[in-house]
């Protein structure tokens, strides 16, 4: 039987408890449970997950690397949103993680959510040569030379003097990495072939950099330089549109006619007409 998306939701979530549950310090435990159990569209463990099932991969395998993933975003929302950085006061219509438990302990359970992550993947049981793998592409997207790299480039950003493609390359960075690793792993789990993993590859790159400009283009605001506010709703609406279609040409290459990987296509070009 085919899990709906519905139980997969549900059995990350119960992985996710129990994990929290097993950590020592109250109060650490509480934050981790405050941001990581109350909402959340869960979308790369997602992305991981279909992308693993389409190539039979086992569930057993699937959810350590789906949790692993949904972790490290986890980590990054609560950093980005301190006041050294984004500076927000609510995440998902409540109080940011800094503003409901201070800032320390915001800092920290971030960290602990990074650590624990990599903790997960390690204490897999997926086989050492494709776990390998499996960190490598994570640790990649989510470090110095990726979400990280993509972080800073956007803190330290001089308005005055950048150009679209710079924009970009934060964009695909600091958002799109992760996306694609998480299709990425998803296939490592799957055991895929080299022509079916540039495929996705390419469908994850493109979604991932698709997903950030269409926030950026609910998010146009005057006083705040963005990819859309910088080139303009019409044609970061355009943008949009070709990494669409190449996502979806991608899949059509693959055989995937429908699942999660074509309806987060549909989700993002649906985020363009709110
Ligand atoms: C702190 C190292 C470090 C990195 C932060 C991801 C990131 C880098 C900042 C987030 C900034 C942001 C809100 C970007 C818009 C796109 C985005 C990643 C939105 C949040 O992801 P969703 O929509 O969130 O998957 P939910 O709440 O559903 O988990």
């Amino acid at each position: 039987m085919k899990t709906t998306t519905k139980n997969r939701s549900e059995k990350l979530n119960l992985f996710i408890k129990d994990r929290i549950a097993a950590v020592p310090q109250n109060k650490l435990k509480e934050a981790m449970q405050y941001v990581i159990l109350q909402g959340g569209k869960r979308l790369r463990p997602q992305l991981c997950w279909e992308t693993a099932s389409l190539f039979d991969a086992d569930e057993e395998e699937i959810v350590p690397v789906a949790a692993a993933i949904e972790y490290i975003h986890t980590y990054s929302l609560i950093h980005d949103d301190l006041p050294s950085m984004d500076d927000d006061d609510t995440r998902r219509g409540i109080p940011s993680l800094h503003k409901k438990f201070g800032e320390a302990t915001a800092i920290l359970t971030g960290d602990a959510f990074l650590t624990d992550a990599f903790y997960i993947l390690a204490n897999s049981r997926i086989d050492a040569g494709v776990l390998k793998n499996i960190v490598l592409t994570i640790a990649a997207a989510a470090g110095s030379g990726g979400m990280v790299e993509g972080q800073i480039s956007d803190v330290l950003i001089n308005k005055y003097d950048i150009g679209e493609e710079q924009l970009i390359k934060i964009a695909l960075k600091k958002t799109g990495e992760l996306i694609k690793a998480s299709v990425l792993s998803g296939a490592l789990i799957g055991r895929i072939d080299k022509i079916k993993l540039g495929l996705l590859n390419r469908y994850g790159g493109a979604v991932g950099l698709a997903y950030q400009i269409s926030d950026d283009i609910k998010d146009i605001k005057k006083d705040r330089l963005n990819i859309a506010s910088f080139m303009g709703k019409k044609r970061a609406i355009g943008r949009t549109e070709e990494l669409l279609e190449k996502a979806e040409d991608c899949l059509r290459k693959l055989k995937i006619e429908n699942g999660f990987l074509i309806r987060f296509t549909e989700l993002i070009r649906n985020r363009l007409e709110e």
